[in-house]
């Protein structure tokens, strides 16, 4: 099949392709005004829940820089409505009513994939049909601790009070909550990939939130899992564990396919820890995108470097694009990395 032929997918295998891959988190968003236009007209949730517009937003940044993959449009919480939590979006996430006690936890049903989430596994064949093959289509979602810590904080957080604190205090809880959370996960995306998901991408957006060792006790054995029950599925598995060096040390032991590497490092430093037989993706810091144009170009060359050293390398941002970026400056950057 010829998309298996793709730089994007010869890169995961860890192939050499004809040039670095590149595409970036959140590529599709608020940053494109063709994407704020539809924004105005319909709500977050509502974009997400109609897989046509879904299918337009997520070819939005092929059609106008050439990215080498898509990402299908969604959001790592949108899988709460299979467990019966209510999120809304404003534009940061907000659940109402967030899962703190024993009793919390127990009121959650787990509903087989399917049940609540077609619309977005429709959302993924509308993306297939629109793509026809021009790139590969990543299906993802959030790693299970990520996950869980929007419902037990009920947003964002800065020190993950409650989450931690429910590791801490009731382990057997917090990990019999991650355990049924990653077999939903592990549903969600065979579902995905049987609708034409070419790869996964499994968002630890928030990993950093634990040490390295409470990591390992408490979140890693459900990564692991994860990452083993969907490489079953046939398609490359990326991983982006967000965090530190030693963070970065666990990421390899889950057997991920590919590592995603965060802003905070030195592609070359996190390549000396994950292991140059490695396929990794990364690492360009968001912000640098406001740099002028040289200082892009240098910065990217650098990486590509570093990248070229491992088995195989995809361009990468070390985070989301950030909504203010300039579209101008991330043409640039494609240009800079399809050059090289
Ligand atoms: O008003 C709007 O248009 C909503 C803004 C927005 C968008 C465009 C949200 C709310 N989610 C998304 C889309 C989205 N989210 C995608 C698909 C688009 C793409 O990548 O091109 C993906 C993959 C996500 C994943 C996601 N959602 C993550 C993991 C990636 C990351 O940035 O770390 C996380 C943590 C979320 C939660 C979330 N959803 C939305 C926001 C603003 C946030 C972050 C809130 C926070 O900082 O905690």
């Amino acid at each position: 099949m010829a998309l298996q032929n793709t730089t994007f997918l010869q890169a995961c295998r860890g192939e050499t392709p004809a040039h670095t891959p590149l595409w970036l988190m959140r590529q599709a968003g608020r940053y494109l005004p063709e994407y704020r236009e539809i924004r105005s007209k319909v709500s977050f949730l509502e974009l997400c829940r109609t897989p046509e517009l879904c299918a337009e937003v997520t070819l939005q940044p092929i059609d106008r820089f050439g990215f080498d993959a898509a990402i299908l449009f969604s959001d790592i919480l949108t899988v709460f409505d299979a467990m019966g939590v209510t999120v809304e979006f404003s534009p940061a996430p907000k659940v109402a009513e967030p899962i703190r006690t024993v009793a919390d936890v127990e009121r959650l049903k787990f509903s087989p994939a399917g049940d609540e989430l077609g619309y977005v596994f429709d959302a993924v064949k509308a993306c297939k049909a629109a793509l026809a093959n021009r790139v590969p289509l990543i299906g993802f979602c959030g790693a299970p601790m990520t996950t869980a810590s929007y419902m037990i904080e009920g947003s964002g957080s800065k020190d993950f009070v409650h989450t931690k604190s429910m590791a801490f205090c009731e382990p057997a809880v917090f990990g019999g909550l991650l355990e049924n959370i990653t077999t939903l996960l592990v549903d969600y995306l065979r579902g995905q990939v049987e609708a034409g998901a070419n790869a996964l991408q499994i968002f630890e957006s928030w990993g950093a939130a634990f040490s390295v060792e409470d990591y390992r006790t408490h979140v890693l054995p459900h990564v692991q899992r994860l990452v083993s029950e969907v490489k079953a599925f046939g398609v490359p598995v990326i991983l982006f564990l967000r965090g530190n060096a030693g963070l970065l040390a666990l990421a390899k032991e889950t057997n991920a396919d590919v590592i995603g590497v965060g802003w905070d490092m030195a592609l070359a430093d996190a390549l000396d820890v994950v292991g140059r037989d490695k396929v990794v993706q990364g690492n360009l810091d968001p912000i640098a995108l406001f740099a002028p144009e040289e200082e892009i170009t240098r910065r990217a060359t650098s990486i590509i470097e570093a990248g070229r050293t491992a088995k195989g390398h995809i361009f990468n941002l070390g985070h989301g694009i950030s909504r203010l970026t300039d579209p101008a400056k991330v043409k640039h950057l494609v240009d800079v990395v399809h050059s090289a």
